[in-house]
């Protein structure tokens, strides 16, 4: 009998490597969880360490430790946070970015060499449904833009926001309002200010408003020269250190309640890349965000910016015409998802590197619908997602080898 010979997932070479993200030893799902995922690495950070503060050897070397017994790799830091004070260049900035380098000296010393982080004023990313039922009886998470224009028109009562809204924007928003009960006008509230997991800030309402205040004066622009600075400041320790920096989208990749947003776009990370041009000034291309815009072409940023993307996540978005967006499965919705694997695939080869992938996100489901969970992060759904993704990437791969 002629037996051939057929290449496992396991076999094939430059593929995506195998990541979830984890909260730590507080997060519901473990890495035991994780490993039977079919995961080979972890994401993670050291939230208990204050924003701003230096991660230490040690603090780095314990939480290597656990992810090491439990037969992983931390793969990635997400994220290494940036400080209101850096986006804003106010109070003792300077400070902080000393810290934020040696903190990235300390990470290079335990061997780690890919550090993620992003540059959102005050919110890391929005959405303001964490419980949005999809017709098979999984939860989603949804951005409703008339609950963020009722937030800002009605709760925040932000000055002049008016004038960042149609006129039938706000007919949208004030219907919404007025039906809404102070239960769901509550949850809308919290979903704005407290912050989704992954974030490393939370406010109170008046905090909120000082988090905007202090961006006065501050537009697109001139946020954009504090991140250059930033980037000037932190990339050459990077790159001495072997260290790949990665920033992560917009998420949603537009302004929201009046304040500046500048990585939303293949031009917007361009620049960056103009102003430092080091290949340690990186991408996490995130395709849940970027995905959000129709006027972002993913395999083409994906083609454009192959040499500079260290770390991917994959999510799909489904929009309307409203400007509302859900999280989709992750083979559905508005981002084709093959064509982004078959670029990234294509990246891998050339440069002869597994990128860390992991899938971003997942329907709360099954048995995680009697569980609490991070929203977003559940076990069940991102396992679903992560094997319907390398299932994909094992097609395309064997399909290329084939040809
Ligand atoms: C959300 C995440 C973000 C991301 C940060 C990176 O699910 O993708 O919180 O980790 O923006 O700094």
């Amino acid at each position: 009998m002629n037996m051939k010979y057929y290449p496992s997932y396991g076999e094939v070479s430059n593929r995506m490597e195998q990541t979830m993200r984890w909260y730590g030893p507080n997060d519901p799902v473990s890495l035991s969880d994780i490993r039977q995922a079919g995961c080979t690495g972890v994401v993670t950070a050291l939230h208990h360490i204050p924003n701003g503060d230096i991660w230490t050897v040690d603090e780095i070397k314990k939480r290597i430790a656990l992810i090491e017994t439990a037969g992983l790799k931390w793969s990635v830091v997400e994220s290494l946070p940036v400080h209101e004070s850096i986006k804003t260049q106010s109070n003792n900035y300077l400070q902080i970015i000393d810290n934020y380098k040696q903190s990235i000296h300390n990470l290079a010393d335990c061997g780690i060499a890919i550090v993620t982080y992003n540059f959102m004023p005050v919110m890391d990313w929005t959405r303001t449904n964490l419980v949005y039922p999809m017709a098979d009886g999984s939860l989603a998470l949804l951005y409703e833009k008339a609950a963020v224009m009722a937030f800002d028109l009605f709760i925040l009562k932000r000055k002049d926001a008016a004038l960042d809204y149609t006129n039938e924007e706000i007919e949208r928003a004030k219907n919404l309002f007025e039906h809404a009960s102070e239960e769901v006008k509550t949850t809308i509230q919290k979903n704005m200010i407290k912050g989704l997991p992954g974030s490393e800030e939370s406010f109170t309402m008046e905090q909120f408003q000082a988090a905007l205040d202090a961006y006065q004066g501050i537009d697109t622009e001139k946020l954009r020269s504090h991140l250059i600075y930033f980037l000037q400041q932190v990339v050459p320790v990077a790159e001495q250190r072997g260290i790949k920096m990665v920033i992560h989208p917009d998420d949603p990749p537009f302004a929201i309640l009046g304040l500046p947003r500048i990585v939303s776009t293949a031009a917007d990370f361009e620049a960056l890349i103009k102003a430092v041009p080091s290949l340690s000034n990186g991408l996490c291309f995130c395709t849940g965000s970027f995905g959000v815009r129709a006027d972002n072409d993913l395999p083409a940023m994906v083609k454009q910016f192959g040499d500079r993307i260290n770390f991917i996540h994959l999510r799909s978005t489904r929009r309307n015409a409203n400007g509302d967006f859900y999280e989709d499965n992750h083979l559905e919705g508005d981002v084709d998802m093959y064509a982004v694997i078959k670029e990234i695939v294509k990246v891998m080869q050339k440069r002869g590197v597994n990128i860390p992938m992991r899938p971003d996100h997942g329907h709360q489901m099954l048995d995680d619908l009697k569980k609490t969970t991070y929203p977003g992060y559940s076990a069940i759904g991102r396992l679903k997602g992560l094997a319907e993704l390398r299932g994909v990437e094992l097609g395309i791969l064997r399909s290329l080898q084939e040809n």
